[in-house]
């Protein structure tokens, strides 16, 4: 009974989305991209109606004036409160074009009211909180490069409606060069007429510079004591600012995120996970994604403050000074990509904090990058990513990374030495601390173990993979010819006995003759513990089975010494 419209895009691009599952929580499935979807989304009905009542709700054309913070009156308009419009007819195919051509769909976009109201999305405890009335003002940085007029202007509305007043210093639009027709001089003349005065600007960039410079253009003329940065097809919903607020006004070393929601980029419904909250994290191929919170994180209240690993990039509140004390973003970074990992590692071993806020919710919409990467994207990624990497990780750590991007170690990635010199100013922590206390999900192949690398079983020569959790049967324990590459072959076998590869340990369901082995999530319970003999067998210490082979790959036996294929060689031991 589900299509594909109950399922919620990842959408970072090729950033698949993979996870850390929680057993019988939410189930994850992908699509046939390798894209990451989660399933189990509570969802508000979609509408379908004609093209001709489309017409009639347009309001779009009479200019929507500002309202009060709940929204319009008028509940029946065309994608009011945060549903979705579908199409019918002949409409069908311009939708087609427009979303190959701008990978959204504009032609919703611009038959919803640009001032939609959007449903409640927090903890129901969060709509009984009150918040300080004195907290810090606020300037919303929105850098942009062609976005499409009525969504960059929803994204307006919405934090002018939705933001108290008294915070909001000020939204300002960084135009990072676009080209698009459509955002020339009507942009400027709507904010004017329709905005109160000097509340929303518009700074203009001559050529595109990314949007992590964009940023700092933004940042450099803002006047708020804390600075938000947006990406510019955002929808806030209720309260969204003040949580952050409270954080930072409570410990200024704070980088305070939001919630994110999901704005469909084909209906625009407003969509979010009923009382689950998402924590980050990032493995050894740099591959961000989606994964949960340790029981240790949830704080007294299930709406408290949690600890984030890395961050998703934008929707994060952050002190104007403090936002420069430690150094902002990396100028040398070009285009898009890898300044979320950068700022959370630089945030937390320089004595700052990450933390989520459960009652600040803001909606985004995940689509594709409509624009090009100079150089191409993966280049332009793996660029980014290098600048961080060799600023802030361990040689050990470096030396997993370029094993998943061969490219990676010899390019040239620009000049960093103000970059190491901002580390050496701070007297940042190592990124071995980092991983030790913020990031202890991802292995550390070499790190407190006996043997690692990949694990060859001696008779059938191949190895241990995890196929690098793409979802075809998340839990799984599979045998691949070797190639001894880390990210789907590494394993360690670690000084506390458990069997771990990137994400997750090898547990046994069930201890019998012919049991298959599984995946599992190691920093949570009692893991299985398993001996391992130099070249030898691999034996779960409980059940006393030996990690054997067969045609369909690793599976439980009997001990039997002289059997080959119960003898399993690391590539690299300790001992
Ligand atoms: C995610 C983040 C984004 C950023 C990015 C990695 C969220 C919701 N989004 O990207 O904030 O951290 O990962 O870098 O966390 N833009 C420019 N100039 C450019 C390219 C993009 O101004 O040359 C703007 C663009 O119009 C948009 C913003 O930057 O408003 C982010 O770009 P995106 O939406 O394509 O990135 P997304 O959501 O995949
Ligand atoms: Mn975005």
């Amino acid at each position: 009974q589900h299509d594909n419209d109950d399922f919620i895009h990842g959408g970072r691009g090729i950033r698949r989305r993979v996870m850390v599952r929680r057993e019988d929580t939410v189930r994850y499935t992908a699509d046939h991209n390798q894209r990451a979807l989660l399933v189990n989304t509570s969802s508000q009905s979609l509408v379908t109606i004609t093209a001709d009542e489309f017409r009639k709700n347009n309001d779009i054309k009479s200019g929507n004036p500002l309202i009060d913070e709940y929204g319009s009156n008028d509940l029946h308009r065309t994608g009011e409160m945060g549903r979705g419009v579908t199409f019918v007819g002949t409409e069908k195919k311009k939708v087609a074009e427009a979303i190959e051509k701008y990978h959204l769909n504009v032609i919703a976009s611009d038959l919803i009211p640009l001032n939609r109201m959007v449903p409640d999305s927090r903890l129901s405890s969060c709509a009984s909180r009150t918040y300080e009335h004195d907290l810090p003002t606020t300037s919303v940085i929105v850098p942009f490069f062609d976005e499409w007029p009525s969504i960059l202007l929803r994204t307006v509305y919405s934090i002018v409606n939705r933001t108290p007043r008294h915070l909001l210093q000020e939204v300002i639009l960084v135009d990072d060069g676009s080209q698009m027709e459509e955002l020339r001089k009507p942009l400027s003349e709507y904010i004017k007429n329709n905005f109160p005065a000097g509340l929303v600007k518009l700074i203009r960039l001559p050529v595109r510079t990314g949007l992590i410079k964009a940023r700092i253009q933004g940042w450099k003329i803002s006047q708020g004591q804390v600075v938000v940065f947006f990406d510019s097809h955002m929808e806030v919903n209720i309260d969204w600012v003040q949580p952050l607020l409270t954080e930072i006004k409570k410990n200024r070393k704070t980088v305070a995120m939001g919630v994110l929601d999901y704005v469909n980029s084909e209906t625009f419904e407003y969509r979010f996970n009923e009382g689950y909250l998402t924590r980050y994290g990032f493995d050894w191929r740099l591959v961000f994604f989606e994964t949960f919170f340790r029981q240790d994180q949830v704080g007294i209240t299930e709406d408290a403050p949690r600890p984030g690993a890395v961050m998703v990039g934008a929707a994060y509140a952050i002190d104007s000074k403090y936002f420069g004390e430690i150094g902002s973003y990396d100028e040398g970074m070009k285009v898009w990509g890898g300044e979320n990992l950068e700022m959370a590692w630089r945030v937390w071993m320089c004595g700052g904090r990450l933390i989520h806020l459960p009652c600040s919710h803001l909606g985004h919409i995940a689509r594709t990058q409509p624009y090009s990467f100079p150089g191409g994207r993966h280049h332009i990624e793996v660029y980014n990513y290098r600048r961080a990497v060799e600023v802030w990780m361990d040689p050990q750590h470096k030396n997993f990374i370029y094993d998943h991007f061969p490219d990676m170690k010899t390019m040239d990635s620009g000049d960093i030495t103000e970059r190491l010199k901002l580390k050496e100013r701070l007297h940042c922590k190592n990124f071995t601390w980092y991983m030790e206390n913020i990031w202890p999900e991802l292995a550390v192949f070499d790190r407190n173990t006996f043997a690692w690398g990949s694990a060859r079983n001696l008779q059938d020569n191949r190895c241990l993979d995890n196929h690098q959790y793409l979802f075809q049967a998340p839990d799984n324990l599979f045998a691949e010819e070797c190639h001894h590459h880390l990210a789907s072959q590494g394993f360690s076998w670690r000084q506390d006995k458990l069997l771990q590869t990137s994400l997750q340990c090898v547990v046994l369901k069930q201890m019998f003759d012919g049991a298959r082995p599984m995946l599992e999530d190691c920093i949570i319970g009692p893991r299985d513990t398993w001996l391992h003999e130099k070249n030898g067998f691999i034996k779960h210490e409980k059940s006393g089975l030996c990690l054997d082979m067969d045609g369909s790959g690793p599976v439980m036996r009997t001990c039997q010494p002289a059997a080959i294929s119960q003898k399993w060689q690391f590539n690299k031991y300790n001992y």
